[in-house]
């Protein structure tokens, strides 16, 4: 079975909390329990992790090799600073899609710069909760192609 990892990085864990207007009203245990639901339906699983600190968010990249498929990455604010995630994407070899809730193209400056964009598969940026879902479906479809 296709196991897929979907790791979510800093302050993500206040979702729903704070912030409705830019990041939407549904929490972080909703997003998670979605990707599951929506991994399974697909005959897939899915397990999910967040974490406020870089260097647990690069083991949990790390560990994903030989454990997991793919990977959906919301990197959060660390997606526009850390070459460190991007050389762990890059070093793990795990196919992985960068995920925004937000348009990050249609925001400050700042968060046009992505350091995971290079090495990802693809970005869903935009979208909200249901990006999620729309990544979860995007990458099966990937990983299928790969076998084709
Ligand atoms: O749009 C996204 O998903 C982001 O990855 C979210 C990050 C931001 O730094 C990126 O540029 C785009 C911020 C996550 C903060 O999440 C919060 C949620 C609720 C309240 C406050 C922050």
């Amino acid at each position: 079975m296709i196991s897929l990892l979907i790791l979510n990085g800093p302050n993500l864990n206040l979702l729903g909390q704070r912030q409705p207007e830019i990041y939407g009203r549904t929490t972080l245990a909703e997003i998670e329990d979605m990707c599951v639901s929506a991994a399974k339906e697909r005959g897939a699983s899915a397990t999910c992790m967040q974490s406020n600190q870089e260097g647990e968010l690069i083991e949990a990249i790390h560990a994903a090799r030989g454990l997991h498929d793919g990977i959906i990455l919301n990197a959060g604010a660390y997606t526009h600073t850390s070459i460190a995630l991007m050389d762990a994407i890059t070093s793990s070899g795990v196919p992985t899609i960068e995920l925004h809730l937000s348009n990050i193209h249609a925001r400050e400056d700042f968060r046009k710069k992505s350091y995971i964009a290079p090495v990802a598969v693809g970005q869903i940026s935009g979208f909200g909760a249901p990006g999620y879902r729309l990544a979860i479906t995007a990458m099966l479809d990937h990983l299928a192609s790969l076998n084709r």
